[in-house]
């Protein structure tokens, strides 16, 4: 188990892309649940980047099917900027959201590192929804449900050229784990470019062990994996406090199995935290439950594995 052992926090307090406010308060939430010194416990060297700064958020009604697309814009330039830097540093960079629209920006940030180092890149996308819509098909206009149908090249040109190639990813190179939430165009659309979706029938017919066997499959050691982890992933009895909860989500036991699944093929080198909302949460639970994952994420293990 080769986990990285140098992760660079870098904490971005926005919620532009969101349906609610909130996410913005994420970064300081995962700070106080004390996500540096659980990482540290397991060995890791954590350097705390502080906060990214940018646009107040407007709060404005969409315009041409995108909500507040000049400032996503520049949160998520400031986000790639600084993923791409500590990568190139040669650290692990973990994105404290801020909401899910940033993930844009992080793996454009990451796929271009893949592209300066020769490496294959691999996105595990853990999240309640696909985050595939376009300016056609969104019902809301918010961004965040739009990063991943913008890094696969489906978005306004400025936010699909953030990495400095469009595509920034092929749809091939993801795996979405725990979908329960897509609007019905994106539906066709994911179907129509063929993303892999566990979606949480798959999960329940199949089990969690099976689905991350698949998931985590056909990886090697040249392979640079990715998580996406939207905290509304999990059922909303174990994370409350994120802007949009779907019922049925990953249980804390199971969450906790696609966690250790992960931390053992060795190969995670970037990941994302987001969507985490303060302002709806109980008492910094879902924060918490974050911290806890993430320790899963690192090895945490109850017995010694070999
Ligand atoms: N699919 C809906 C809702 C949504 C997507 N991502 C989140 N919510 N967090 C939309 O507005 O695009
Ligand atoms: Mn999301
Ligand atoms: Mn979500």
């Amino acid at each position: 188990m080769t986990a990285a052992r140098h992760v660079s926090l870098i904490g971005a307090p926005t919620d532009v892309g969101a349906g609610a406010r909130g996410a913005s308060m994420g970064p300081e939430a995962l700070r106080v649940a004390g996500l540096a010194e659980a990482l540290q416990a397991h060995g890791v060297e954590v350097k705390d980047c502080g906060n990214l700064a940018g646009p107040s958020n407007p709060w404005q009604p969409p315009t041409a099917g995108y909500r507040h697309l000049d400032e996503v814009t520049a949160w998520n330039q400031a986000v790639h900027d600084a993923v791409y830097a500590e990568l190139g540093g040669g650290r692990m960079p973990i994105l404290l959201g801020g909401d899910h629209c940033l993930g844009l920006g992080s793996i454009a940030a990451v796929a271009h590192h893949c592209r300066d180092t020769g490496k294959k890149l691999r996105v595990l996308w853990l999240d309640a929804h696909a985050d595939f819509n376009t300016s056609q098909l969104t019902p809301s206009g918010n961004i965040h449900g739009m990063p991943v149908a913008c890094l696969c090249g489906y978005g306004p040109q400025e936010l699909i050229q953030i990495g400095g190639k469009v595509p920034a990813i092929d749809p091939k190179w993801i795996r979405q784990i725990g979908i329960r939430s897509v609007d019905p165009g994106e539906k066709r659309f994911v179907h129509e470019v063929g993303l892999e979706v566990f979606d949480m029938r798959y999960i329940d017919e199949m089990g969690m062990r099976h689905t991350m066997e698949l998931a985590l499959a056909t990886m090697d050691a040249n392979t640079h994996l990715h998580v996406s982890f939207d905290v509304d992933f999990l059922d909303p009895d174990v994370a409350p406090g994120v802007g949009t909860t779907i019922p049925g989500g990953p249980t804390y036991r199971e969450a906790q199995l696609c966690m250790e699944m992960i931390a053992d093929t060795g190969r995670l080198a970037s990941l994302d935290i987001m969507e985490l909302n303060p302002a709806l949460d109980v008492r910094n639970k879902t924060a918490l439950v974050a911290v806890d994952l993430v320790e899963s994420l690192f090895g945490k293990s109850t017995l010694m594995r070999k």
